[in-house]
């Protein structure tokens, strides 16, 4: 196979969530010298950025979006630690983790996959992470952005706790903050001071690359 095939069959297996394919045409490109790079930013992020696009046009539903992104994910498993190697440059870190009380995790993981097909490092702090969990990876780690997923009405409330925690920290003005999940709205989201909101995975790359955008080239005063 030429490197063009390995590409074009790397972003037709994606976009179908031909998981297996995915990882052998991973491999293939791998052994034949192309860099992990190329066939991340020529080929993965693309499919990625044809399944957002056909979900919001309501082509695809939430299952393709599943499976694209597990099809991804896998090949991500192989070129993460290849990536991290040769120094490509993320779009940004995000930490994310479900709400304390809430166990809720399928739109948050695809968020994950989401975003790092766009090219930002992720975080997963799992689920029902605690205010002081949160504290402490912003800390570790510096995020550019940190997200709190919630899917229930009853632990939305925990993104204010959140709020309050970071403010005490001292650490609110390093970090932006997005918030989503379900129930939640972007009222709620500007009742509890979040930085960004967004209503699926597909939104949510968007609104953190355009929050990257403003952090990177701030409106002079
Ligand atoms: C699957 C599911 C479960 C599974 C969760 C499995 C898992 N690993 O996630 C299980 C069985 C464990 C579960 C448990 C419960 N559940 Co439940 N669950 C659901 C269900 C059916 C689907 C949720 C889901 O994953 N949807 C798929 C994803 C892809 O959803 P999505 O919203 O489109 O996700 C997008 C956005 O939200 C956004 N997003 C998500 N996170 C973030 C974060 C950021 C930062 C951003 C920007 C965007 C973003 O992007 C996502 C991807 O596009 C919903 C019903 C529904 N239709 O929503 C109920 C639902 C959420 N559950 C509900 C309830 C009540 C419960 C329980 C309390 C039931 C019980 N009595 O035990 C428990 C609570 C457990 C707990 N403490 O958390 C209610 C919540 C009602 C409410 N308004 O509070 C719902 C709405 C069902 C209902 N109609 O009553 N549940």
């Amino acid at each position: 196979m030429t490197p063009d095939e390995i590409l074009q069959g790397l972003y037709d297996n994606t976009l179908v969530g031909n998981g297996p394919a995915v990882l052998d045409l991973t491999d293939q490109g791998l052994s034949a010298g192309m860099q992990p790079g190329t066939l991340l930013f020529d080929a993965l992020i693309p499919a990625l950025e044809e399944v957002g696009a056909r979900f919001e046009r309501g082509d695809f539903f939430v299952p393709e979006m599943l499976i694209a992104g597990k099809a991804m994910a896998g090949s991500m498993e192989v070129l993460r630690p290849l990536l991290a190697d040769t120094g490509v440059e993320t779009v940004g870190k995000f930490v994310m983790g479900t709400v304390k009380g809430d166990v809720h995790d399928i739109g948050k993981n695809l968020v994950n996959i989401m975003l790092e097909g766009a090219g930002f490092e992720v975080i997963d702090l799992g689920v029902q992470v605690a205010p002081e969990t949160f504290l402490a990876a912003i800390e570790k780690h510096q995020p550019d952005i940190v997200g709190f997923s919630a899917f229930l009405t009853t632990t939305m409330p925990m993104f204010k706790a959140n709020m309050n925690a970071l403010e005490k920290s001292g650490m609110r003005g390093d970090v932006l903050v997005m918030v989503g999940g379900a129930p939640v709205t972007q009222e709620y989201a500007d009742v509890v001071g979040a930085d960004g909101y967004a209503a699926d995975a597909s939104a949510a790359v968007k609104k953190a690359k355009a929050l990257m955008r403003a952090k990177r080239a701030p409106v002079p005063a």
